[in-house]
């Protein structure tokens, strides 16, 4: 189940970010601080020993440094999204223009729509969260794809939060972290699971890579737990990704 990640790649925020979509009421971000905060990323990105493409802001497009939601990238193929945002639908024609040198592509077609952010890959199993961004259609053609190429998937009911992967991650071979929500469900009864304390939820955006965890800053008690994992833990503070619904894992492709 270990997936070892060599490449990244990000983009950086445009000026205009903070006229992305949200729902949050935590203020409107700062540019500057989001770039600092953007640069550490990318910086950590590098530390862990990958190869991180930066692409240039889409200025048309405000959430576009959201890359994650634009493909979906396996050791065998990308899958190009059809983001389920209208606003965000284009964002992946750059990003696909990216990923042609590494992968084969293969692509979500409407009436489908998929974004990356519902998309949990643990090993060569994949959840595939049903939310208001990933319809049936663009999970059933998401799993078309990456069943040709050997891999299980199965749909996840996201329910009220944007994302699947803003609910669950894996922070371990076979470790889930995860709202209480999703530990309810049968889909992930087989995993060890790191339970979130409601009012840290925002900490179930957390990111694996090659044996090394990013957390977000603030969550002492989700830090306290995942520290029991063993496991090389570094904190990185998102507070002006957070303000845009933003997370960890939103902010790269890693493959
Ligand atoms: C949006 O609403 O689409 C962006 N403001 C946030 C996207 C976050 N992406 C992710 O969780 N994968």
């Amino acid at each position: 189940m270990k997936t070892e990640f060599t490449r990244a790649i990000v983009r950086k925020p445009g000026p205009n970010f903070a006229d992305g979509l949200t729902t949050s009421d935590l203020g409107r971000p700062d540019f500057d601080l989001m770039n600092t905060q953007h640069d550490a990323y990318v910086r950590m990105l590098r530390e862990l020993g990958l190869a991180v493409t930066v692409l240039p802001p889409e200025t048309g497009f405000p959430d576009a440094h959201f890359v994650e939601d634009t493909a979906v990238v396996t050791p065998d193929i990308a899958v190009i999204t059809n983001p389920g945002a209208p606003a965000r639908q284009g964002e992946e024609k750059t990003v696909e223009a990216a990923l042609a040198g590494y992968r084969t592509l293969a692509r979500i077609e409407p009436p489908g729509t998929l974004d990356g952010g519902d998309v949990l890959m643990v090993g060569s199993h994949f959840f595939i969260g049903i939310s208001e961004r990933t319809n049936r259609s663009g999970a059933e053609q998401l799993g078309g794809v990456l069943s040709r190429y050997g891999n299980t998937w199965m749909p996840v009911s996201v329910g009220d939060g944007l994302h699947l992967k803003s609910g669950v991650n894996i922070v371990g071979p076979n470790t889930l972290l995860l709202t209480e929500t999703f530990a309810r469900m049968d889909a992930f009864a087989a995993y060890e699971k790191i339970l979130l304390d409601p009012d840290e939820s925002y900490a179930g955006n957390s990111l694996l890579i090659n044996g090394h965890l990013i957390v977000p800053q603030g969550f002492p008690r989700t830090q306290a737990k995942l520290e029991s994992l063993g496991i090389p833990l570094h904190v990185l503070d998102v507070s002006e990704v957070r303000k845009m619904d933003g997370g960890l894992t939103c902010l790269s492709l890693r493959f």
